[in-house]
């Protein structure tokens, strides 16, 4: 037994955890949506913090909210059409504004100009369209009156006394009884929810948050209200079998399979198009449809999920260039989809040639090779003898030959267990990766 399965709050074996798992290890790419009232500032979802606005001058944002262009079935078809399978939006961010109903504050979208439940709307169209539906709930709220207020830093507080000054009259316990009834108001009003991404362990010392979070209470809460949800990693609840089943890398390379106690354990990676998560009008360095491409395939190749950000705008629409984006990747999916869904790491075996990516499908017992630059006519595949029986673009189904190794002509070493691939000279006219 390992010390992670030791403390136990689900009572599940590893086997029915990956069954629980199976449709949303299969799925690999989701939409993150960051929405909230931030979009109206449009410089980043952390906008109060960083420019530590006050309550006072924020309170404009929520008088004013009204995305009167929100159409979510027209968003459930874009992520569709990008090849994505699930997506998690923010009922509530850290600035602690509802954007679903709640009986626990007035501080929600009912009372704002818009005055309808977003989230019911959302999560209609996007099951509509057969998406996956998850709700991210920041477990942070600068906006709760008892919620202690982070920690010393810049944004929050200069020096331990103006910590002590903020927080002197505020009762975590009152906050956390809050916290647990939203989460439960999510999970009660909308059926079936697939994924809660909580959001995360601060201010309580990393790896303590759970003791301000109330976690083990509030996941197991979950778990009997949703059964087969599958929930992220971020209430603080690393040694607690069931306490969470995936870890979320933020906005890194991942540069291997997570493990815990020597097991590989389920992740998703979330990404933006340009650093910030909440709309922000003036970013401008977004990335390319390659980079966007390449981080699907390594997070599949490393056996992991990509989680992609947009932010929509305060009106309800999304940005111009999160759209191109979005329909760069769907052209892409249309015809390679069968390398990412179902699709995993490949078997210890096979080494992956330079400039590419390998994915796996254990079903099909297929493997993908990605060129991430179009290689040479001759393709050496290092040790794959024997190994392949037959080779195939994968946009046309058009036959790859196989021969040995032409050593002499490509001026490389070989080895008895090398095969040569050979490709067209001329790259053929599709989106590669
Ligand atoms: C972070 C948050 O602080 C960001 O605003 C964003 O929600 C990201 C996904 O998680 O920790």
């Amino acid at each position: 037994q390992t010390a992670f399965s030791q403390k136990k709050i689900w009572d599940e074996t590893e086997a029915e955890k990956t069954e629980r798992l199976a449709w949303w290890t299969d799925a690999r790419f989701g939409m993150f949506i960051h929405w909230g009232l931030y979009a109206q500032a449009a410089r980043h979802e952390w906008v109060k913090k960083r420019e530590r606005i006050s309550d006072e001058a924020y309170q404009k944002y929520f008088e004013i909210f009204n995305p009167d262009l929100f159409d979510p079935s027209e968003w459930a078809k874009k992520a569709k059409a990008a090849g994505m399978k699930y997506a998690v939006i923010t009922s509530k961010h850290h600035e602690g504004f509802c954007m679903f109903e709640s009986d626990y504050t007035d501080y929600d979208v009912m009372n704002t100009p818009y005055g309808q439940d977003i989230i019911k709307k959302w999560v209609d169209a996007f099951r509509a369209e057969g998406l996956g539906i998850g709700f991210y709930y920041s477990l942070i709220d600068w906006h709760h009156p008892e919620y202690t207020i982070d920690r010393v830093h810049p944004q929050s507080a200069n020096t331990q006394e103006e910590y002590d000054e903020l927080n002197k009259d505020r009762d975590m316990a009152v906050y956390r009884e809050y916290l647990k009834n939203q989460v439960r108001e999510i999970l009660t009003q909308y059926g079936k929810i697939d994924i809660l991404w909580l959001d995360f362990s601060f201010p309580g010392e990393f790896g303590k948050g759970y003791e301000d979070w109330g976690s083990v209470e509030l996941i197991k809460m979950v778990r009997e209200l949703q059964p087969g949800i599958i929930i992220n990693d971020r209430a603080d609840l690393k040694d607690y079998w069931g306490g969470w089943d995936f870890t979320t890398p933020e906005q890194f390379k991942v540069e291997k399979w997570p493990e815990v106690d020597g097991k590989k354990i389920p992740w998703e990676t979330c990404q933006t198009f340009s650093g910030s998560w909440g709309y922000y009008r003036d970013e401008h360095t977004w990335k390319d449809k390659k980079q966007l491409l390449v981080l699907l395939i390594e997070s599949v190749s490393k056996g992991g999920n990509l989680l992609l950000n947009v932010g929509p705008t305060a009106r309800g629409t999304f940005d111009y260039r999160a759209d191109k984006a979005l329909n760069e990747m769907g052209e892409w999916m249309k015809y390679n989809s069968p390398s990412i869904y179902g699709c995993t790491q490949a078997p210890a075996d096979f080494e992956a040639p330079d400039n590419t990516l390998l994915t796996y499908n254990p079903e099909t017992n297929r493997l993908y090779i990605h060129l991430l630059d179009y290689p040479l006519q001759n393709f050496l595949l290092r040790g794959y003898k024997d190994k392949i029986k037959y080779a195939q673009f994968l946009h046309d189904a058009s036959e790859l030959n196989i021969s040995e190794p032409r050593g002499h002509w490509i001026k490389q070493e070989t080895g008895e267990n090398d095969i040569n691939l050979l490709l067209p000279v001329n790259k053929p006219n599709v989106e590669i990766p």
